[in-house]
C-alpha cells in the first residue's frame, strides 16, 4: 500500500517520510464502522505484520499525527485491540524530537528512521519540502533519526499554525494511554506560547517562528495553513467534557475576531470567510475552509442565547455557500478555491484552482448540520455529492480526483487520497446513519475524521488546567 493509493499508474506524492500504508491506516475505523469485517481483518493483519515505523525520510509531523496516530487511536478505542494502541504510542514517541526547539513549537518535518540507517534519498522536485539551511548545516548529508526541520516553502524557517495547532487531541490521548505526561506537556506548551504572542486584531497568523515564538508573516486563513487549529480549540473543550475552559475562550475570541474582520457577504448574498494579508482582504475561500460550517455549528450547539442563534445561522450560511460552489460547477463537485471578486460568486476564476481531489470538508459540514438541525436539505446535498462522485470520480481501481470541475468530461488526476476513505466516505455514511452511530455526545472527530472519545470521567491529563 502506498501513502495515498494510486488508481492506475502515476507515482504518489508522499508526505509520510517513508511510512507506508496511509490508506490502510486512515481507512481502518471507516471499515470497522461500516462493518466491512473481512477488509478490516485484512487491514489489521497488515498493521500487525507489515507496518514498519523505522523508516527514513521526510515525515510531516502533522500528517503522521492526524492520519496515522489519529487512525490508530480511533481504531483502538473502537475495538479495544492492543496492537493499535501500541503502534500509536510507538509512533508518538518518534515525533517528540520535533519539539526540541527554543520555544517548544515543533518543526514541521521529521525523520522517523532508525539510528545508523543511511537509506535516505532526497526527493526530487517538485516536492516542496527542501531542507532549510539550518538543518543542512547541522547535517549536510542525511537527516539523522529524530532530526527535524522546517518546510522549505514556509517563510523563514517558520512552523505552520494548522500543523502545530493540530496535535492537541491526539497528544492528550497518548498521555492518557501511556501514563506518560510528556505528550500533554508538549501541546500545553504550544498553547502557552500562543497565549503570550500578540494577536493582530485578535487574529492568528499562519506562520510562527519556532525560535523566537513570533509571527513571521501576517497571513490569516480559516482555510489551508490555519484551518484545523481553530477546529482543535473547540474540540479540545468538547473532548475534555467542557472542562478545558482555556481552549473554549481561545476559540470564542478567535471566532469573534473572524466574524469581525473576515466574514463577508457577496453582492449576490452569499456569506463567506475571506483571507487576510496584513490587513488586506483576499475575497477567496478554499475548499478546505468549508469545514468551518460544521465547526461553527458544533460550537453554536454548546452556546446559549443570541450567540447560539447567530453562530448557527452563520454556520448554515457558510455551508450553503460551499454548496453553491458545488452547484455552480458542471460536475456538481466543488473547486479547490472559489472567489467573490471581479463578478465571480463562489466559482474558481483561476485555472489552477479548478481541481477537486476528493476532499471531505463540504460533506463534513453537511454531516454536522444534518445532525444538529435535521433539515433534509443536508441529506439532499450529500446525495448530490454521492452521485457526482460516482459519475466523475469512479475509476476501475477506486476513485480519482479530477482536474477541472467545470468540464463535463473531466480528466482524472489518478490519485485516491487517503482522506477519501478516512473522511469523505465516513462523513457521507454518517450523514445517512442514525444519530447514535458515533454520537456527537460521546465522540469528537479529529481533523481526519477519526473518532476520539469524549472524556466523561474526571481524568485530567498532565498539564491540563
Ligand atoms: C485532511 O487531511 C484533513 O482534513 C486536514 O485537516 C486538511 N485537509 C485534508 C483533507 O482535505
Amino acid at each position: 500500500p502506498q501513502a495515498d493509493s494510486v488508481p492506475s499508474s502515476l507515482p504518489c506524492f508522499c508526505h509520510t517520510g517513508g511510512l507506508r500504508g496511509a490508506t490502510v491506516i486512515d481507512a481502518l475505523d471507516t471499515l470497522y464502522i461500516m462493518e466491512l469485517e473481512e477488509e478490516f481483518q485484512e487491514a489489521k493483519q497488515w498493521v500487525e505484520k507489515s507496518f514498519d515505523l523505522n523508516v527514513n525520510g521526510e515525515a510531516s509531523l502533522f500528517e503522521v499525527n492526524i492520519r496515522y496516530i489519529g487512525g490508530l487511536l480511533a481504531t483502538y478505542y473502537l475495538t479495544g485491540e492492543e496492537v493499535f494502541k501500541s503502534k500509536a504510542l510507538e509512533l508518538g514517541e518518534k515525533l517528540l524530537p520535533a519539539f526540541n526547539t527554543p520555544t517548544g513549537i515543533p518543526r514541521g518535518v521529521i525523520n522517523l528512521g532508525r539510528q545508523g540507517s543511511i537509506s535516505f534519498k532526497m526527493p526530487n522536485p517538485p516536492l516542496p519540502f527542501v531542507k532549510t539551511i539550518e538543518a543542512a548545516s547541522v547535517c549536510p548529508d542525511i537527516p539523522k533519526i529524530g532530526m527535524s526541520w522546517s518546510w522549505g516553502w514556509a517563510s523563514a524557517g517558520s512552523s505552520i499554525l494548522a500543523e502545530f495547532g493540530t496535535l492537541h487531541l491526539e497528544f492528550l490521548h497518548l498521555s492518557e494511554l501511556s501514563g506518560n505526561p510528556v505528550f500533554a506537556e508538549k501541546v500545553m506548551n504550544i498553547r502557552r506560547v500562543l497565549g503570550r504572542v500578540e494577536k493582530p486584531q485578535g487574529l492568528y497568523p499562519n506562520f510562527l517562528s519556532p525560535v523566537t515564538g513570533s509571527w513571521v508573516q501576517h497571513h490569516v486563513s480559516i482555510g489551508g495553513l490555519g484551518d484545523s487549529f481553530y477546529e482543535y480549540l473547540i474540540k479540545s473543550w468538547l473532548m475534555s467534557d467542557k472542562k478545558d475552559s482555556e481552549a473554549k475562550k481561545m476559540y470564542d475570541d478567535a471566532l469573534e475576531a473572524i466574524e469581525k474582520h473576515l466574514v463577508k457577504k457577496s453582492a449576490g448574498g452569499l456569506t463567506y470567510i475571506a483571507e487576510w494579508r496584513g490587513g488586506i482582504l483576499d475575497h477567496k475561500m478554499g475548499h478546505l475552509a468549508c469545514f468551518s460550517g460544521g465547526m461553527i455549528a458544533l460550537g453554536a450547539e454548546h452556546s446559549a442565547g443570541d450567540r447560539r442563534q447567530r453562530h448557527m445561522e452563520l454556520a448554515a450560511e457558510i455551508t450553503s455557500t460551499c454548496h453553491e460552489s458545488y452547484a455552480r460547477s458542471d460536475t456538481k463537485l466543488g473547486p479547490e478555491a472559489f472567489r467573490f471578486d471581479a463578478g465571480s460568486e463562489a466559482t474558481a476564476t483561476r485555472l489552477s484552482e479548478r481541481y477537486y481531489i476528493l476532499r471531505p470538508e463540504v460533506v463534513e459540514s453537511y454531516m454536522y448540520l444534518w445532525r444538529l438541525t435535521h433539515e433534509p436539505k443536508y441529506r439532499h446535498w450529500g446525495w448530490e455529492v454521492v452521485q457526482a462522485l460516482e459519475k466523475h470520480c469512479r475509476v476501475e481501481a477506486g476513485f480519482s480526483g479530477i482536474r477541472d470541475v467545470y468540464s463535463t468530461t473531466p480528466t482524472h488526476d489518478n490519485m485516491q487520497q487517503s482522506f477519501f476513505l478516512a473522511e469523505t466516505l465516513k462523513y457521507l455514511y454518517l450523514l445517512f446513519c442514525e444519530d447514535d452511530v458515533l454520537s456527537l455526545e460521546d465522540w469528537v472527530f479529529n481533523t481526519e475524521a477519526h473518532p476520539l472519545p469524549i472524556n466523561h470521567t474526571d481524568f485530567k491529563a498532565a498539564g491540563q488546567p
